[in-house]
């Protein structure tokens, strides 16, 4: 195959962005048509990237003109495309969450199976980035001894809109997908815990939340979401060891000296601090659906961390700590 031609549906700004980002910086595939729900919006965009504009995401999924699909619609409607790419026997990349629901994850898990071939990516971009991997590779080598305990931290400038249950359903759903990869174990319980809330919280919104997880063998991890932190986009991983401790990378900046001051300037949102774990991302997507594979984060993936973020939904609505139990990871996920 010369060129991987895709088919995105969402196209609002993190839909966008992939366009540029496959058709002006990547190799090997375009994006030639897209759909919305917004027909007219739609249109403005496809004339925008001069590609095709679809009335219908499925029946742009199901054409001989697309090779694979690229999701980025609001999240309850990444199961419907999701399918309809299985149907179609199409390689699919769907942005986070795969779905709301863990129902509707273990759907697209079964429909997976039945159709006999592994065909999508869930877009949990951070187990691409340079720092997360330097962690991985350090804990994978043993020289520091066994993790012990994980300290992170995931802050947002703002978000508007949030309410009490995106914390961990939209933020820390990262932490919960990246962690598990980085120490290759499933959780076995979570809770939340609010600490006082912020006076630049929206409404209802409980802000800051910090999520503790526990793994299989015993690792324990705090991750603190704090989405109106009102200073910039903060995101930390301290990984403690029996003899090391690792810490992930922040992006270089210079340091300037000015008005009696040291500054080092930090990034303001997620756009700005990972474009190059999205540009890796996708390139080995591109490169692994050309070879007739899937080798980034699976349909299993998706379904374990919308477990995972489910119970700690759970633990904070209750308050309480809450057991997490996943089904058994079927022989087709196993690598
Ligand atoms: C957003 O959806 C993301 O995926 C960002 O990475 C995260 O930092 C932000 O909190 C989410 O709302």
């Amino acid at each position: 195959m010369e060129e991987l031609k895709i088919g995105l549906v969402g196209t609002g700004a993190i839909g966008r962005t992939h366009i540029e980002r496959i058709n002006n910086t990547l190799q090997g595939a375009k994006v030639v048509g897209c759909a919305d729900a917004n027909v007219d919006f739609c249109k403005s965009v496809a004339e925008k990237y001069a590609i095709k504009a679809w009335e219908s995401g499925e029946e742009m999924i199901a054409s001989d003109e697309i090779d694979a699909v690229v999701v980025t619609t609001l999240d309850p409607f990444h199961e419907q495309y999701v399918m309809a790419a299985i149907k179609a026997g199409k390689y699919v990349f769907c942005e986070k969450p795969l779905a709301p629901e863990a129902d509707a994850c273990k759907r697209i898990v079964e429909a997976e199976m039945a159709a006999g071939k592994q065909l999508v990516q869930v877009g949990f971009m951070r187990r691409y980035d340079p720092g997360y991997n330097q962690l991985k590779k350090a804990i994978d080598s043993g020289k520091y001894g066994l993790p012990l305990m994980l300290h992170c931290v995931h802050r947002n400038y703002d978000a508007p809109g949030f309410t009490t249950s995106m914390p961990v359903e939209n933020s820390m759903i990262h932490e919960i997908d990246v962690l598990r990869w980085l120490l290759g174990e499933n959780y076995k319980t979570a809770e939340v815990v609010f600490p006082k809330t912020t006076r630049n919280a929206e409404g209802e919104l409980r802000d800051p939340q910090i999520m503790y997880l526990t793994t299989e063998s015993g690792v324990r991890i705090d991750v603190e979401s704090f989405v109106n932190c009102r200073y910039g986009y903060d995101v930390r991983c301290e990984v403690v060891c029996e003899e090391g401790c690792l810490n992930l990378p922040e992006p270089a900046n210079a340091m300037i000296r000015t008005n009696d001051s040291r500054v080092t300037p930090i990034c303001h949102d997620w756009s700005e601090r990972f474009p190059e774990a999205y540009n890796i991302e996708f390139q080995s997507w591109i490169n692994a659906c050309k070879e007739g594979r899937v080798d980034g984060p699976s349909a299993w993936d998706g379904y374990t961390a919308q477990v995972t973020a489910k119970a700690a939904s759970k633990a904070r609505d209750t308050q309480s700590v809450v057991e997490i139990k996943y089904d058994a990871m079927p022989d087709f996920y196993k690598k």
